[in-house]
């Protein structure tokens, strides 16, 4: 679906404010794409689709996990919320004609994040947390900075900020979130070791 139509699409199912966020994160993810030499049309489209799921009410996000033979976490159950984004995925394929799998993918993890994730995946996680109509979160002046400079430190630095502020809020984790940083840092601890390794001649 070319991204004019999609525009129309996602203005029928989302509010404003979610329209708004929308449109956002798609340019800030056209725009990372670009530094980091990734699809910008690609960025465009996830960016647009990424949040396509989220206004629907948590009863239909529950039924339409049914229909499409999620596994629903008791976490998920807990927080229907957190199944917008593998619902989002069905839902850009099923309503929105999309079919490119990365696109897909980044869809279904832009909440949690995933171990691995390709760069499509690394900037709509990246973007949907940067984006200028977003004000709340602590340190955003620098993970804007690093987004740009150093993508995976930038993923690392959200899953840390997100964990200590459902942990400060008292809220359930989903332990996605969890094994994506595990994932981050452990391969930062990595690649500092083979610098090291480099600058010292081992
Ligand atoms: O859909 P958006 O609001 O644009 O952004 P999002 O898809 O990243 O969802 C943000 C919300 O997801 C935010 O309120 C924090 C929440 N979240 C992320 N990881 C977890 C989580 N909520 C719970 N309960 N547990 C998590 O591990
Ligand atoms: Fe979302
Ligand atoms: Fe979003």
């Amino acid at each position: 679906m070319d991204l004019k139509k999609l525009r129309k699409k996602m203005r029928k199912v989302q509010d404003e404010p979610r329209y708004e966020h929308t449109l956002s994160v798609a340019y800030t993810a056209a725009n990372l794409a670009a530094v980091h030499g990734g699809s910008v049309d690609k960025a465009l489209r996830a960016g647009m689709l990424h949040d396509c799921a989220k206004c629907l009410p948590d009863n239909e996000k529950l039924e339409l996990s049914k229909k499409y033979h999620l596994k629903v976490s008791d976490v998920e159950r807990r927080n229907p919320s957190l199944l917008h984004a593998e619902l989002g995925a069905y839902l850009a394929k099923d309503l929105y004609e999309e079919t490119d799998k990365d696109v897909l993918n980044a869809i279904s993890s832009h909440t949690t994040g995933r171990p691995d994730m390709s760069l499509l995946e690394k900037i709509i996680f990246v973007a949907d947390y940067i984006e200028p109509g977003r004000t709340k979160a602590a340190n955003l002046r620098q993970i804007r900075k690093l987004a740009y400079e150093d993508i995976d430190r930038a993923v690392i630095r959200i899953l840390q900020d997100t964990l200590e502020y459902l942990t400060k809020t008292k809220s359930d984790i989903h332990p996605g979130t969890q094994r994506t940083l595990e994932h981050y840092l452990k391969q930062e601890r990595r690649n500092d070791g083979s610098e090291r390794n480099c600058k010292t001649g081992h």
